[in-house]
C-alpha cells in the first residue's frame, strides 16, 4: 500500500522531472536554488527555523487554470488523492491587471502532513460568466468548447476516489495514477485552432491559456529558496532575466514573513497550430514561466493589516517619488512600522507561533503567570515560527501579469459575477479551509499543551477565556457545502482568506 503521504511526494517529483524536461529554464533554476539553500544551510545556523534543509530542498508549488466547476471538482478529486485540500480564496479580478480567475490553493493542511512534503498547487477557475470579461456570445461559444473536452481521464478520476477513500491506493495501481496524473499536467501537443485562441487572446492572455486550447498544463513550478536575493542577482549573472522586483515584503533586518516571490518568463515554445482552412502550421506560445519564493512567519489578521497597510503606503510613496529606489521606501517604512524581532511579533498577536515548554526551569514554588509576555519574557515558553503556507493575491495578480502577452480588455463599467469563497466552496463541492483558522489552531494546539506540561492552571484559565492570546477563533467551520451537498456553513467572512482586503488588491 501506498500511503497518501508517499503519492504526494513522488507526484511533486515526477511532475519536478517532466517540467524539467519541458522548461530548461527550470532545471538551471532548480540548481541555482540548490547552491544557494546549500551556502544558507552551511553558514546560518538558524537555517532550518522555517523547516528542515529536506523540507525546504523537496518544497515546490505549482499553478494549474482550468475553465469549469466541473474541471475544478476533479481537479480537487486528484487532489485529495494526494491529501491536498482547498485553502483560501483569492479573487484576481479587479484592479490593475486584472484577470478573469478566482483561484484556490490546494495544500496539505495538518502540520505534520506538510513536513512529510508540503507540495501545493495554486489552480485557477476560468469566470466565463463575468460581464467586464466576456459577453455573453463569447460566454456561451466559451462555455461550450469547455464542455466538450475533457481534461482527465475517467480511469484517473477512478483512482483518485479510491486514492482518497482508502488513504492510499495499492502498488500497481498507485502507478497508473501517478503516470496518468502527471500525464495531465503536460503540455498537449494538440494543435490549436489558431483564430480561436486568438479571439480570446484579444479578451485576456490567460481566457486564452485556458480556453483557448482542449488540455490543462502545469503553467510554473516554483522551488523554495532560503536567500531569494542571492538567487535573483545569480540567475541575473547565468543569463537569464527576472522580473523587475521580488515581490512581497522588502528584505529588512526584522524578521521574515509571509512570502517573497519573483519569476522569468519562459521561452516561447513550438507548438502546432490549426489555421482556418483546416491546415496545420507551426507557430509558437510563451504560456510557462520560472518562479522561486521564500517563506516567512504566517501573519495573524491583524499583522496582515499591518502588512497591507505597508504595502499601500509604500505603492503611495513610490507614486509620488517613482524615481526613489522601491526597495529603499519600503524599507524604511518597514523600519519604522514593522514589528523588528519575533518576540514583538508573538506578544502582539501580529504573528503565529507554536509554543513549548521550556524543560525543567526551577518553578520556585511560583506557578506560571498567566501572561504571554512574562511566560515567555521569564523563560516558562519558547515561540517557534509558525511558516506561512499559503499565497498572497497582489503577487499572484503581478505573477500573472508580468507573464502575459498584451493588456487584455476589460470593461470596469460592467459589474463582475460575484464570487467568493462560498461560491467557490459550491462549485468544488468541497469546504474551502480558511487559512487564519488553520495557522490559529496549530497555535492554540501547542500553547495547550506546553501550558498543560507546565501545570499552568491561570494561564490555561486565560487562554479559555480569550484572555492569553487574541488571535481568531479557531473553532470556525471551513467555509462551504459539505461534502454531501447540503447548505454552506458559516458565512463569506469565514472564508475570506488572505485575499480580500481591499489594500492588497492588485
Ligand atoms: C498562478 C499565479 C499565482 C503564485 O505563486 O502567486 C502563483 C498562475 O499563473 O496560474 O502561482
Ligand atoms: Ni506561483
Amino acid at each position: 500500500m501506498v500511503p497518501t503521504w508517499q503519492l504526494r511526494a513522488a507526484f511533486a517529483q515526477r511532475l519536478s522531472a517532466m517540467y524539467g524536461t519541458e522548461v530548461p529554464a527550470y532545471t538551471t533554476l532548480l540548481e541555482v536554488a540548490g547552491q544557494v539553500n546549500d551556502e544558507v544551510a552551511a553558514r546560518d545556523p538558524d537555517a532550518a527555523r522555517f523547516g528542515s534543509i529536506d523540507r525546504v530542498t523537496a518544497e515546490r508549488h505549482g499553478a494549474i487554470r482550468v475553465g469549469t466547476p466541473e474541471e475544478l471538482r476533479q481537479a480537487a478529486q486528484i487532489f485529495a488523492a494526494l491529501g491536498m485540500h482547498p485553502v483560501g480564496f483569492y479573487d484576481l479580478r479587479d484592479g490593475e491587471g486584472a484577470v478573469p480567475v478566482v483561484s484556490t490553493a490546494f495544500r496539505p493542511t495538518d502540520p505534520e502532513e506538510l513536513d512529510r512534503n508540503p507540495f501545493r498547487v495554486f489552480t485557477s477557475l476560468l469566470t466565463t460568466g463575468d460581464r467586464r470579461f466576456f459577453d455573453p456570445d463569447l460566454e456561451s461559444r466559451l462555455d461550450a468548447f469547455l464542455a466538450r473536452r475533457q481534461l482527465f481521464p475517467p480511469e484517473l478520476l477512478r483512482l483518485a476516489a479510491r486514492a482518497e477513500a482508502g488513504a492510499g491506493l495499492p502498488a500497481d495501481q498507485a502507478e497508473r495514477f501517478l503516470t496518468q496524473a502527471v500525464a495531465a499536467f503536460e503540455l498537449s501537443p494538440e494543435p490549436v485552432d489558431r483564430a480561436w485562441y486568438a479571439e480570446l487572446e484579444r479578451v485576456s492572455a490567460v481566457a486564452a491559456d485556458i480556453g483557448g486550447v482542449a488540455a490543462t498544463h502545469i503553467n510554473h513550478l516554483t522551488p523554495r529558496v532560503l536567500d531569494i536575493d542571492a538567487l535573483y542577482r545569480r540567475m541575473g549573472e547565468r543569463g537569464i532575466t527576472m522580473i523587475d522586483r521580488i515581490q512581497g515584503p522588502p528584505r529588512w533586518d526584522g524578521p521574515d514573513v509571509l512570502l517573497r516571490q519573483t519569476s522569468f518568463r519562459a521561452l516561447a515554445e513550438p507548438r502546432a497550430f490549426r489555421d482556418p482552412d483546416g491546415g496545420v502550421t507551426p507557430g509558437s506560445l510563451r504560456v510557462r514561466f520560472g518562479e522561486v519564493e521564500a517563506r516567512g512567519i504566517a501573519l495573524t489578521r491583524a499583522g496582515r493589516a499591518r502588512y497591507d497597510h505597508l504595502m499601500a503606503e509604500t505603492d503611495r510613496r513610490t507614486a509620488l517619488r517613482p524615481d526613489a529606489d522601491r526597495q529603499e521606501t519600503a524599507r524604511s517604512l518597514w523600519q519604522r512600522g514593522f514589528p523588528g524581532t519575533e518576540h514583538q511579533l508573538a506578544v502582539s498577536h501580529q504573528a503565529f507561533f507554536t509554543y513549548r515548554p521550556v524543560a525543567g526551569r526551577p518553578r520556585d514554588g511560583r506557578c506560571p503567570p498567566a501572561d504571554l509576555t512574562r511566560l515567555l519574557t521569564h523563560g516558562w515558553l519558547t515561540a517557534h515560527p509558525v511558516v506561512y503556507e499559503d499565497f498572497l493575491p497582489r503577487s499572484a495578480a503581478g505573477i500573472f501579469r508580468s507573464n502575459l502577452t498584451g493588456e487584455g480588455t476589460r470593461d470596469a463599467d460592467l459589474a463582475g459575477t460575484p464570487f467568493d469563497a462560498h461560491r467557490l466552496a459550491e462549485a468544488l463541492g468541497r469546504p474551502v479551509h480558511d487559512p487564519f483558522t488553520l495557522y490559529a489552531r496549530q497555535q492554540d494546539r501547542s500553547l495547550r499543551q506546553a501550558l498543560f506540561t507546565l501545570q499552568a492552571g491561570a494561564a490555561l484559565r486565560a487562554l479559555d477565556h480569550g484572555e492569553l492570546i487574541d488571535t481568531e477563533p479557531t473553532g470556525t467551520e471551513p467555509t462551504g457545502t459539505e461534502p454531501t451537498g447540503t447548505e454552506p456553513t458559516g458565512t463569506g467572512a469565514t472564508g475570506t482568506a488572505p485575499g480580500t482586503t481591499s489594500a492588497d488588491r492588485p
